[in-house]
């Protein structure tokens, strides 16, 4: 084999942000920008030698020559065997499934997630350790380190590797396997849901649904699982061809996004459940006839519920949540006894603890659940667990959902976004906050006494590691809450993110919109932050 040694110079923008490197398509396609990347992440890891890694992505714009390149650069730095999903194409929750199956040394994904694609949009690319998550910290820092540092990468000489045809190839010394990319996944999806159950209400409309898959990765896998394996007809999902551009869409599956899918599960036509995916296919929103269910209370319900399916029948060792998502879940966890992991946001917080056994399901606000099944969140599978859930119990998702409230109360939740900012004014802002945390508690307002203010740092329970400065908490009376942080997943200026949460016993009150339950602290946290005043928005750009 050809192994060729290039010089080249570190770019200094290449630190990994929540999930992964994520710029415009333009910067990745800068002569040597993808091969820094990648060279860093091999000289990062210590173990790949001879070893089997996983490559795929949601195939958006880009994915194909990327993959091409890394494929050399894995051959050139001694990887024994590549697995590539057909096409490109591996989602991110079946690149985990993948990596786990076949015990491959680590797996990396060519996804910017949830935005949008196309040669003016973004790429991503990220390194997923053997475990099949996301990789922890230190390995991001040291994958970053070495971007810093980097002053050669080698790659190898010869001709593509036809990826659209399953089978066996070479790039010299390495094996490359194209492999099917739905199978694994949708045979473990058959393990751990009563498929036997769902199959026949599907099949006789008795049980309906509208998958929206956001002309995204989710298509092929949502056409196998819920149209041949389920029986659902052929209607039941849309939007089901992964598109390079997305077909222009924006493939985030939130209320704003998803908009046709969202105006069908308000119409007559409605069907039992609506449910759409992002581009890697790893969120998912849930909705119901009429009825939206936040992400934070999906999971709460899920951990209430979970027994009641054959895969989590032995109960459940434990829940975690990301520090800003809604502590619906907590109620859950204080009933059953179990404990509550508040991790930073970034499922790479969740890998020790799903590893170490000490929680089955776990999630985030941004629309976001999982299970140790694999070790990302996983869309489909969350659309597959309500689909079981209603199955079993003969219930609207709202009737669920309402019952739930009943039970352990509702936490009212919303986040507000303010895109694109100038990224000065937001550090000014976080600035400006942390700097008055300690003046807050004890201070009285319309929407309740402040009780506490902090900025969230996180000592892992397994490793001992600490993350600190992972976003500002003001906590209130009456199960309130406040949090700002800034996203770490954006490719142009800045995002504010504003979490909001209340806690609401009385059945009563629980039918309310939340912009409406929670406008004193809607009000509170711009007058806290002084949003306005730093961003010049009078408005945040995406209510969720
Ligand atoms: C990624 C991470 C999630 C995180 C989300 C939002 O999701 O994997 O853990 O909650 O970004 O992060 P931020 O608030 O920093 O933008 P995905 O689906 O984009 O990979």
């Amino acid at each position: 084999m050809d192994i060729i040694t290039v010089k080249t110079r570190p770019f200094g923008d290449q630190r990994p942000g929540t999930s992964g490197l994520r710029k415009k398509v333009k910067v990745f396609q800068q002569p040597n920008y993808l091969e820094n990347f990648v060279q860093s992440i091999f000289d990062a890891l210590d173990d790949y030698r001879g070893q089997t890694l996983v490559l795929g992505g949601d195939g958006r714009y880009f994915n194909r020559p990327a993959l091409q390149t890394i494929l050399r650069l894995a051959a050139a730095n001694g990887v024994g065997r590549v697995l590539v999903g057909q096409g490109g194409i591996l989602s991110t929750p079946a690149a985990s499934c993948v990596i786990r199956k076949y015990g491959a040394c680590g797996g990396i994904i060519l996804s910017a997630s949830h935005n949008p694609g196309g040669p003016e949009a973004d790429f991503g690319i990220k390194f997923n350790a053997a475990n099949g998550g996301p990789a922890p910290e230190k390995t991001t820092q040291a994958i970053y380190r070495n971007s810093l540092e980097i002053s050669r990468y080698r790659t190898a000489g010869g001709g593509e590797i036809d990826i659209d045809r399953l089978g066996a190839a070479r790039v010299g010394d390495m094996a490359v396997e194209v492999i099917d990319a739905v199978t694994d996944y949708a045979d473990m999806m058959q393990q751990l849901f009563d498929f036997e159950l769902m199959r026949p209400l599907l099949s006789s409309g008795r049980l309906s649904l509208c998958f929206d898959a956001m002309n995204a990765v989710t298509g092929p896998y949502a056409r196998e699982i819920l149209l041949r394996r389920l029986g659902a007809p052929a209607a039941s999902v849309i939007r089901d061809q992964p598109l390079e551009d997305f077909g222009g869409a924006h493939p985030d599956p939130n209320l704003a996004h998803a908009g046709d899918l969202v105006a069908r599960m308000h119409s007559d036509a409605a069907p039992d459940l609506g449910a759409a995916s992002d581009g890697d296919g790893d969120r998912n929103m849930i909705l119901g006839n009429g009825f939206y269910v936040t992400p934070s209370d999906s999971l709460a319900v899920m951990a209430a519920n979970a027994q009641l399916l054959p895969g989590y029948a032995a109960g459940l060792a434990g829940v975690a949540r990301s520090m800003p998502t809604s502590r619906a879940v907590d109620r859950v966890a204080g009933e059953l006894g179990i404990p509550c992991f508040e991790t930073p946001t970034g499922w790479k917080f969740f890998g020790n603890l799903l590893d170490a056994g000490k929680i089955t399901l776990c999630g985030e606000e941004s629309f976001g659940t999982g299970s140790d099944h694999v070790r990302e969140k996983d869309g489909l599978w969350a659309v597959l667990f309500w689909l079981n859930l209603l199955a079993v119990r003969g219930e609207s998702v709202a009737q669920v959902v309402r019952a739930h409230w009943r039970r352990f109360g509702r936490n009212y939740y919303t986040r507000h976004d303010y895109e694109g900012l100038d990224t000065g004014a937001a550090a000014a802002l976080m600035d400006a906050l942390k700097a008055g945390l300690p003046q807050l508690a004890g201070q009285r307002f319309a929407a309740g006494e402040i009780l506490q203010a902090d900025d969230f740092s996180y000592r892992d329970p397994v490793d001992g590691s600490t993350s600190s400065g992972q976003g500002i908490r003001i906590m209130l009376a009456g199960e309130a809450r406040i949090v700002l942080r800034l996203s770490g997943t954006g490719t142009s200026g800045a995002t504010l993110r504003v979490y909001i949460e209340k806690l609401e016993s009385d059945p009563a009150l629980q039918g309310q919109d939340p912009q409406v339950a929670l406008q004193d602290l809607i009000a509170l946290a711009d007058n806290i932050a002084g949003i306005g005043r730093h961003t010049g928005r009078s408005a945040p750009s995406v209510i969720t």
